[in-house]
């Protein structure tokens, strides 16, 4: 099993401590990395005190996963790879090209929300402009998805990569190891992203999860495991780089498992402090992977004050203009309550009717 850490590249050589030459990146894309690490944070900030002020009702955080998501989106190809999200993959959606101002709509369940004209819980994301899965909430069950994509890829011809993130928790649902035995048996171009978080709501993984490392399950599939420190953003880079390389070559699936800290209560009606110590908060605070990244930029003299200022006043004016719109948006229409329930055909944005009946 592979292990990627702050030290290593992707060739297991010794690697140089400047972000530019570990990994390849540009100053200007590094410093786009962090952006959206920061933009997602401050619309999950945001979203809190919304609901907090009885705005909206439900918020489930990506805060502490950022900097997995964003190292690993930094390796796909938006417009030709696919991304089946996961609650918790705010800062992955993003990088597919979501806006703000999409993600508030779902947030406060607005008809224009792309994925679902606000049907879908908050942070369910979907957005088939942007090859971003509509997902269901029973756990895991988008693994099955992502093993379906990447097989009519494979069918089509085309060099895609469906990328599935899940939590640890999710990651011992019966569909994550059909999809990844399907995948493995196919050699199909697939990456499955454990964001290991250390805890299923209460439950913490000792109690979950049979093994310490989920990704010493990928052996039972035949393909690639490997564990990367959810808080270095490069390694997750270097890490998704050789998975997409090797989906692309026609190798086959991998399963990455990024170890990364939730920095919130399981959602907005969760209160972590029932079940985790002040120790294990603490811990926790200290693995933020923005501060991490942003420290990591600026001692390599990639982000001076000035950088970080633009950045600050670019996101805030975002997420303040994301709150108004999405906040002044149109509610669904309580006619199209089973709208994508039952097939409608002949109604534009419905579900088209059976197979073989009028177009719809
Ligand atoms: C099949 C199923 N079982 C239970 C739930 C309730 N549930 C929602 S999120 C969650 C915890 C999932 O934990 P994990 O996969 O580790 O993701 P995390 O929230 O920690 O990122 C549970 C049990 C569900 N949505 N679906
Ligand atoms: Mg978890």
């Amino acid at each position: 099993m592979r292990v990627y850490s702050r030290g290593v590249t992707n060739s297991g050589v010794s690697a140089a401590p400047d972000p530019v030459a570990r990994s390849g990146l540009s100053a200007a894309r590094l410093r786009e990395i962090y952006r959206l690490m920061a933009l997602a944070r401050a619309l999950d900030e945001r979203a809190w005190i919304l609901n907090r002020s009885g705005r909206v009702h439900f918020v489930i955080s990506a805060q502490g996963h950022e900097g997995a998501e964003a190292g690993i989106c930094a390796a796909l190809t938006p417009g030709r790879d696919w991304l089946l999200p996961y609650y918790r993959s705010l800062a992955a959606v993003l990088a597919f090209g979501m806006t703000p101002r999409e993600v508030m709509l779902l947030q406060f369940g607005k008809a224009d929300d792309p994925g679902s004209g606000g049907r879908q819980m908050p942070a369910h994301y979907g957005g088939a402009a942007y090859r971003i899965f509509s997902g269901s909430s029973p756990v895991g069950t988008q693994a099955l998805h992502a093993a379906g994509i990447a097989l009519a890829a494979r069918l089509r011809g085309e060099a895609q990569v469906a990328t599935v993130m899940m939590g640890e928790g999710a990651a011992n649902q019966g569909d994550v190891h059909e999809a990844l035995n399907f995948a493995g048996i196919h050699h199909l171009p697939m990456v499955l992203v454990v964001e290991n978080n250390g805890y299923a709501i209460s439950v913490p993984a000792e109690k979950q999860v049979a093994v310490r490392d989920v990704a010493i399950r990928a052996a039972g599939y035949s393909m690639p495991g490997v564990i990367v420190d959810g808080t270095d953003v490069l390694g997750c880079y270097l890490a998704m780089r050789d998975a997409v390389a090797r989906a692309l070559a026609g190798d086959g699936p991998t399963l990455i498992e990024a170890k990364v800290t939730r920095l919130t209560g399981h959602s907005s009606d969760d209160q972590q402090t029932k079940y985790r110590t002040e120790d294990d908060l603490a811990a926790g605070r200290g693995r933020d992977p923005l501060p991490a990244f942003r420290d990591e930029l600026r001692a390599a003299g990639l982000l001076d004050a000035a950088a970080e200022a633009q950045i600050a006043a670019e996101v805030r004016g975002l997420v303040d203009d994301a709150t108004d719109f999405a906040e002044a948006a149109a509610d669904p229409d309580p006619a199209t309550l089973l709208r994508h329930v039952y097939a409608e055909p002949g109604v534009p944005g419905a579900a088209p009717g059976p197979p073989g009946g009028a177009p719809g």
